[in-house]
């Protein structure tokens, strides 16, 4: 998958491209991440890439035309993807859908992707009207700009890609694959401040393990995120009446 990342700070993305996981998919070419920064498309002496918001007000916005300029260059030659979809600009903010599990694998499904870091107090309503095809929000709660939403994203979609995991069953069993939260899990030593592993995870009995695994995940979701339970209830009955 190759995303171009539209962003004022890309220094800020060795987080993702140095350490665990990510950074292995990176390098094996898993997925693939170029930057697009404003400051090198500003044209005055001092790189600007700021400018005051009409109105008034604290604060900045993203200065138009190297913004522009950069998204222009982040969606060349990605006008159209190896299935003929058009490539989307998503812009991360708190006014974007909330990303979920299902919002990252249907990302994760595409082969290109544009992304658009807002900083300052953000950018122009005109450029979001015309250069932004989606928005996506990882949480609500504002952050200092849009770097490390991008990061959460980029994460859990290059998590996805077929060969970023080693283990292939893994990604099957994390929190919400089946919309419930993970079960207890435990490693040694089998005592431990006097609380002892579950007696079932000693058994060597794979059936029993995996029923009891099931029956936690229900119960850890239904006392932590009610919410999730009711989803799954709907989409229960969703599959039911089809
Ligand atoms: C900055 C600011 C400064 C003075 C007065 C008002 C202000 N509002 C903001 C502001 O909301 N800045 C945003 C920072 C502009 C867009 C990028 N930024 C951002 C993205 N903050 N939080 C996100 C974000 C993205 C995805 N999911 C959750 C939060």
């Amino acid at each position: 998958m190759l995303i171009n990342i539209v962003t004022l700070f890309p220094e800020m993305f060795s987080a993702i491209t140095d350490c665990g996981v990510t950074s292995r998919a990176v390098s094996e070419g898993l997925i693939n991440l170029r930057f697009f920064n404003p400051r090198e498309f500003a044209k005055d002496k001092h790189r600007t890439v700021d400018d005051k918001p009409y109105g008034g007000g604290p604060g900045m916005l993203m200065k138009i035309e190297p913004l522009v300029a950069a998204i222009k260059s982040a969606k060349d030659g990605l006008i159209e993807n190896a299935n003929g979809q058009s490539v989307k600009v998503a812009y991360l903010s708190p006014q974007g859908k909330v990303l979920d599990q299902a919002g990252v694998e249907e990302i994760a499904s595409r082969d290109r992707l544009v992304l658009l870091c807002g900083r300052y107090q953000g950018i122009d309503q005109r450029v979001i009207d015309q250069e932004v095809d989606e928005e996506w929000s990882v949480g609500d709660f504002v952050i200092s700009g849009g770097e490390l939403a991008a990061m959460i994203l980029v994460d859990a979609v290059t998590r996805l890609q077929p060969g970023a995991i080693g283990d292939k069953d893994s990604v099957s069993q994390d929190s919400f694959s089946n919309g419930l939260l993970h079960w207890p899990e435990y490693t040694k030593p089998k005592v431990f401040n006097n609380r002892s592993v579950p007696s079932v995870l000693l058994s060597g009995d794979h059936k029993a393990i995996q029923e009891w695994r099931l029956e936690q995940s229900l119960v850890v979701t239904s006392n932590k995120r009610p919410d999730l339970m009711n989803e799954e209830d709907q989409s229960k009955k969703h599959s039911r009446s089809k």
